[in-house]
């Protein structure tokens, strides 16, 4: 059947690369292997070879991508597209303009269009291609890659988000490029959404994920059940259950005292990266909620630990382990754990900051819980500054939408915490008014908050386990229940401690709240918790 030029299916987007396949494997046979594997649209680039050579190659891949009926695009040269009746150009930024290339090709094929397809590395060269009149972009590298030589840093998840604003305001469909694998795909369909207009990529475009596979059809099947699987749940709130309706007060009370139980009765280990002032205080909130505390921090055994693992900390109060940071939450990542996220006093320093943004461009936190300072940071709001890592003055004017901007931007949950706490998806935002002002007198009750959501996190996950409507999500469970929980349960557990005749001062409220952790109820939660839809 002819091709609907209106209607290509850009989701697996397969560029060749003949020097990477694996010796003494054929390109023909690695194209039909990809294809029947489940790519969907082909582009043949050619780098070095001469016009003939490469004339003879885009004519045969294209007899096959006929036979399946796949788009067929060249890379650069229209002349080789038009000669071939290629479905299109695709072109870089230092190739011909998109203006030049549209002339030759309606000359060359007057009464069938072909589609121009750009890449782009930035917003400008986005908004370029857009009036250009670009008929779908390539946005890359996500990922750093050695297939192509970098002449630009690379985009990360987050900055394909921004350009996907440029383009999907436009209705121009966009691909990914760059460095994209089997293990990061879905964190890529994850991370990689508009913050402003919720576009998301219509498919991934990659090398060698495929063409150096022994059989190609191999990753193109992986690749392609993740690309199909996440439709259902690509959208906010992409990390909770039920997907787009309102989670009432009631229920996110009664759901917390849920998740206490499925906590103790599962007893999920939370391997925690944290700061040393509170490593033995957050391991034995961890015990006494009824989970388990593993508390490495060594680069080596990430990818064992997430496997096994119910959930991951990290909290960077003092960096010590960055490279143990950055490899754990990938491996959260790939295992489809949940992954906490605790930016302590990221307003402080300059390495903090970079350190924040980098580990945020390497792996998807689950949920990211900071004071008013820390999410102010992150989101680069100079309305409330960090100072050290206490939490400063009142916050911010309006909060709800605080938090809603980061979760929105992040594609997480976020948790704001301060005399109320605040907890959005980026749409729903609720705030929680439990608590004592004795937290605000001790050290690390805020990473002890950090922790208790982590454990909450992976409870939401176990009980999710089975459900169906979970498949292709980055992780399974409501994450925001879990945030909601993580919270209350600490709150609550410190107004009971306060409340407790033996409690004098700091020190003894520190022990009271580990034994009101250790004694708190599901029915406790659910009955004192002041949880506020907004
Ligand atoms: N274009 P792999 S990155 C062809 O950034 C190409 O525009 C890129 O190869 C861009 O999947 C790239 O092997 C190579 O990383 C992608
Ligand atoms: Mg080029």
């Amino acid at each position: 059947p002819a091709i609907d030029m209106t209607k290509i299916d850009y989701s697996l987007y397969l560029v060749t690369g003949r020097e990477l396949l694996p010796p003494g494997k054929d390109y023909y046979e690695s194209l039909e292997e990809s294809i029947q594997g489940g790519v969907t649209v082909v582009q043949v680039r050619e780098k070095k070879a001469d016009t003939g050579e490469f004339l003879e190659i885009a004519r045969r891949t294209k007899q096959i991508c006929d036979k399946y009926s796949v788009p067929m695009f060249v890379n650069d040269r229209v002349d080789v597209a038009l000669a071939v009746g290629a479905t299109g150009v695709h072109l870089g930024q230092t190739d011909m303009p998109v203006s030049t290339a549209r002339k030759l090709l309606e000359l060359g094929h007057p009464d069938s269009p072909c589609l121009i397809g750009v890449s782009v590395g930035n917003v400008d060269e986005a908004k370029r291609a857009v009036l250009d009149g670009a008929d779908y972009v390539g946005i890359g590298a996500v990922w750093v890659t050695t297939t192509k030589n970098l002449v630009k840093p690379v985009v990360g998840v987050r900055g394909v988000g921004d350009i996907l604003d440029i383009v999907g305001d436009a209705g121009i469909p966009a691909v990914a490029i760059g460095g994209i694998k089997v293990h990061n795909a879905l964190h890529t369909l994850h991370g990689a959404v508009g913050p402003i207009t919720g576009t998301t990529l219509s498919g991934l475009a990659v090398v060698t994920e495929i063409i150096g596979a022994a059989d190609a059809s191999i990753p193109a099947k992986s690749l392609t059940r993740i690309i199909n699987s996440r439709s259902k749940h690509f959208h906010w709130p992409a990390l909770c259950l039920p997907a787009n309706t309102s989670p009432s007060a009631a229920l996110l009370a009664e759901s917390a005292g849920e998740l206490l139980t499925a906590l103790r009765e599962h007893s999920p280990l939370i391997h925690q990266i944290t700061n040393n002032v509170v490593i033995a205080q957050s391991a034995n909130a961890t015990l006494a909620l009824g989970a388990s505390p593993i508390m490495a921090t060594a680069p080596e055994e990430m990818e064992d630990l997430g496997k096994v693992v119910g959930g991951l900390l990290v909290n960077f109060g003092t960096i010590t382990s960055k490279a143990g940071m950055l490899v754990a939450g990938k491996a959260a990542n790939a295992n489809k754990k949940p992954v906490v996220f605790d930016p302590v006093g990221v307003g402080a320093t300059q390495f903090r900051r970079e350190t924040a943004s980098e580990l945020l461009n390497s792996w998807q936190a689950s949920i990211i819980k900071g004071n008013a300072g820390e999410i102010g940071a992150l989101l680069g709001s100079s309305e409330v500054v960090t100072r050290g890592v206490d939490s400063v003055g009142p916050g911010f004017s309006d909060p709800a939408n605080i938090v809603r901007a980061l979760a929105k931007r992040e594609r997480c949950i976020v948790v704001m915490t301060g005399k109320t706490d605040y907890v959005s998806d980026g749409y729903t935002a609720v705030a929680l008014s439990n608590g004592h002002s004795m937290l605000g007198d001790v050290t690390g009750s805020g990473c002890m908050v950090g922790t208790a959501i982590a454990a909450f996190a992976a409870a939401s996950r176990i009980v999710a386990s089975e459900r169906t409507e979970d498949e292709g999500k980055l992780v399974r469970g409501d994450m925001f229940q879990a945030a909601v929980a993580g919270v209350l349960a600490v709150t609550i557990a410190s107004e009971i401690a306060a409340a407790r005749p033996d409690v004098k001062g700091t020190g003894t409220f520190m022990s009271a709240l580990i034994d009101e952790l250790y004694n708190l109820k599901a029915q406790t939660i659910a009955d004192r918790a002041m949880v506020e839809v907004l």
